[in-house]
C-alpha cells in the first residue's frame, strides 16, 4: 500500500453542493483530485476500515477509471467489501437500493446527473450513507472540513480489477462483488407494482416511448418494460449508455428530450411517453399531446398512489421541495395527509422518510420518489404512472383534466439563467434580500406583493436548521415566485426563477403557462432589476 502525499492545492475548500461534488471532468482527472475527495469522505465518516460500500456510476467519460481508483483506495483504507455494478454501471436509485438491501455502510454514485458528459463536460461524485440517501449536511460539512487539512491519501498499487463479469473476487483483504445492475432493482419494482395489470395493458395495444437519453436507465428500462412487462421492442429509445450521452444533455425536460416531445405532440404519438436523466433518478412524463409538469406529476401520483399494491395502505404524508408547486399540497389538504416543504436536494427528505412521516416526495426538477429507497427514482415514477393508467383506463390528458377540475391547476414554470457571472448573480439576490422587509403591501408591475421572505428549513425530526434556501415572493391571487442559485452548475452561477400561479377548480385550465404566469414574471423582472444585473430578461432554458 502506498500513502501518497499531496499538496492541498486545487482541492482545498471543495464542498459538495446540492447533489455531491460536481466539476469539469478535466478537474476530476487532475492527479490527486478525485483521490482527495474520496479520502476526505473516508476520513469524514471515521475511516473505511472494516466497512462496506456500493460503487457505480452512470457510464459517463472517466466512470471506469474513477471506479478503479476508488476500489484501490477502498482496499488501501481497509474496507471489507465493495459491491460494484457490472461494467461500472448503477443508477442512483439502484445504488440506494443496494445500500439498503445489503446493509452496507454507504455508497458512491459517479455522476453529474443531468449535466453533459465527456472529457470537456462534467463529472461528479455523490456519497450516500447507510439509509441509502445522500449524505446529510453534517457529513458534507465534515467532508469539507477534511479538505482543509488533508495532505495524503491511501491507494493500493495493483492491477486494474475486471468489472466485466459478475462474481466475487478479492484484492488484498477486500472482497469485491460485481453484480448485475438491474436484477435487485427490478425485483423491488415487482413488489411495488401490479406487473400483471401493466403487462395486460401492453398486451391490449397500449403504446409507449421511453427515452433513456443514452444514459444509465437504458438497461433498466429495456429489461423491465420490454423484457418483464412485454412492451414491444423499440419502446425504449437511446437505450445504450454512452460516455457523452450521444452529445446531448441527459436532462429529461421538453428542451433536451425534444425528440420524444416532438413524437408525443405528433399525430402518431403513442399513448404515453417518459424519459430519465443521466443517473436515472429523474423522470419526465408526457401523455399524447400533453406534457405533465413534475409538480403536477407529484400531485397526480399522490392522489392515485393507492391504486398500486405497494401503496394500497395509503400514504403517511407527502413532501415537496420548496420551489415545487403547491399542487401536491392541494391533494394532501383534501385527503387529510401530512404535508412538508423542504429545501432543494433529496438529502432533506431522508429524515422524514426514515421517521415514517412521509411516503411520497418530489421536486420540480423532475425528481419523484417514495420510501422504497432514499433517492428520487425515475423509472419508479414511470411504473407508478403505468400502474395508475392501467387501473384507471383513462388517457394521461383525461387524468390531468380530472385532477385540475378537482384540485385546481397550479400553472408552473422554471426559468434558468445559465453561466451568469457569479458577482452579478449574487448582487441580484442580495438586492432582493435587502428589500424583503419592504416588499409586502407594495404593488409591482400591477401585482400586489402579499409577502416575501428567505426560506429557512427547520427539520422536524432532528431539529437542525438550514438557512438561505431561496427567496420567496407571494402575490395576490395565489401567485408565487422563488429565486435561488443552483448548487449543481460547473460554470459561473445559474439563477433559477420559479413561477407559479394557482387557478381554482372552476377557473380556466386551458391557458398556456406563459400567459398564466405573465403577471408574476413581469413582477419578478422588475423586483430583481434583472435587466440591469444580467443584461437580459430572457432565460436560457424554460421548463
Ligand atoms: C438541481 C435541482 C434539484 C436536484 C439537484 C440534483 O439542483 O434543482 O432539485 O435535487 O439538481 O439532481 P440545483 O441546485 O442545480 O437547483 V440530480 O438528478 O443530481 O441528482
Ligand atoms: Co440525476
Amino acid at each position: 500500500m502506498t500513502i501518497q502525499t499531496i499538496s492541498k492545492g486545487p482541492f482545498e475548500g471543495q464542498k459538495p453542493g446540492t447533489s455531491g461534488l460536481r466539476k469539469k471532468t478535466r478537474v476530476f482527472m487532475e492527479p490527486g483530485y478525485l483521490e482527495c475527495f474520496v479520502q476526505a469522505t473516508f476520513n469524514a465518516i471515521g475511516g473505511a476500515a472494516g466497512k462496506s460500500f456500493v460503487i457505480g456510476g452512470d457510464g459517463r467519460y472517466f466512470n471506469r477509471e474513477a471506479i478503479q481508483i476508488m476500489l484501490k483506495m477502498a482496499a488501501a483504507n481497509g474496507a471489507a467489501r465493495v459491491i460494484v455494478g457490472q461494467g461500472g454501471l448503477l443508477s442512483t436509485p439502484a445504488v440506494s437500493n443496494l445500500i439498503r438491501q445489503r446493509q452496507t455502510d454507504g455508497g458512491f454514485v459517479l455522476s453529474a446527473s443531468h449535466n453533459p458528459g465527456g472529457i470537456d463536460a462534467d463529472f461528479g461524485v455523490k456519497y450516500n450513507v447507510s439509509n441509502g440517501g445522500p449524505a446529510p449536511e453534517a457529513i458534507t460539512q465534515a467532508m469539507f472540513d477534511q479538505t482543509q487539512t488533508i495532505d495524503s491519501y491511501r491507494i493500493l498499487e495493483t492491477a486494474d480489477i475486471d468489472l466485466s463479469t459478475c462474481g466475487t473476487s478479492s484484492v488484498d483483504d477486500m472482497q469485491i462483488e460485481i453484480v448485475d445492475p438491474v436484477t435487485d432493482y427490478a425485483a423491488l419494482m415487482a413488489k411495488l407494482f401490479d406487473f400483471d395489470k401493466i403487462r395486460a395493458l401492453f398486451a391490449g395495444g397500449f403504446t409507449m416511448r421511453f427515452d433513456a437519453m443514452h444514459a444509465v436507465t437504458g438497461p433498466y428500462a429495456t429489461s423491465i418494460l420490454e423484457g418483464v412487462l412485454g412492451a414491444p421492442a423499440g419502446t425504449v429509445i437511446n437505450a445504450v449508455p454512452s460516455e457523452d450521452f450521444g452529445g446531448g444533455h441527459p436532462d429529461p425536460n421538453p428542451v433536451w428530450a425534444k425528440e420524444l416531445m416532438d413524437e408525443m405532440m405528433s399525430d402518431t404519438a403513442p399513448d404515453f411517453g417518459a424519459a430519465s436523466d443521466g443517473d436515472g433518478d429523474r423522470n419526465m412524463i408526457v401523455g399524447r399531446g400533453v406534457y405533465v409538469t413534475p409538480s403536477d406529476s407529484l400531485a397526480v401520483l399522490a392522489a392515485n398512489a393507492q391504486l398500486a399494491p405497494g401503496y394500497a395502505r395509503g400514504l403517511a404524508g407527502v413532501a415537496r421541495s420548496m420551489p415545487t408547486s403547491a399542487a401536491s399540497d392541494k391533494v394532501a389538504e383534501r385527503l387529510g395527509l401530512a404535508c412538508f416543504e423542504t429545501p432543494t436536494g433529496w438529502k432533506f427528505f431522508g429524515n422524514l422518510l426514515d421517521a415514517g412521516k412521509v411516503t411520497l416526495c418530489g421536486e420540480e426538477s423532475a425528481g419523484t420518489g417514495s420510501d422504497h429507497v432514499r433517492e428520487k427514482d425515475g423509472l419508479w415514477a414511470v411504473l407508478l404512472w403505468l400502474n395508475i393508467l392501467a387501473e384507471r383506463g383513462q388517457s394521461v390528458a383525461d387524468i390531468l383534466t380530472d385532477h385540475w377540475a378537482t384540485y385546481g391547476r397550479n400553472y408552473y414554470s422554471r426559468h434558468d439563467y445559465e453561466a451568469v457571472p457569479t458577482e452579478a448573480a449574487n448582487a441580484l439576490m442580495q438586492g432582493v434580500r435587502d428589500r424583503l422587509g419592504a416588499l409586502a403591501g407594495t404593488t409591482i408591475a400591477g401585482l400586489e406583493v402579499t409577502g416575501a421572505d428567505e426560506f429557512s428549513y427547520h427539520d422536524p425530526v432532528d431539529g437542525s436548521v438550514s438557512h438561505n434556501q431561496g427567496l420567496r415572493l407571494w402575490f395576490a391571487g395565489e401567485g408565487r415566485a422563488v429565486l435561488r442559485l443552483s448548487g449543481t452548475g460547473t460554470e459561473g452561477a445559474t439563477l433559477r426563477v420559479y413561477l407559479e400561479q394557482y387557478a381554482p377548480p372552476e377557473a380556466d385550465h386551458g391557458l398556456t403557462p406563459d400567459v398564466a404566469l405573465r403577471a408574476v414574471r413581469d413582477a419578478v423582472v422588475e423586483i430583481t432589476g434583472m435587466q440591469a444585473h444580467l443584461g437580459r430578461i430572457e432565460p436560457d432554458v424554460k421548463t
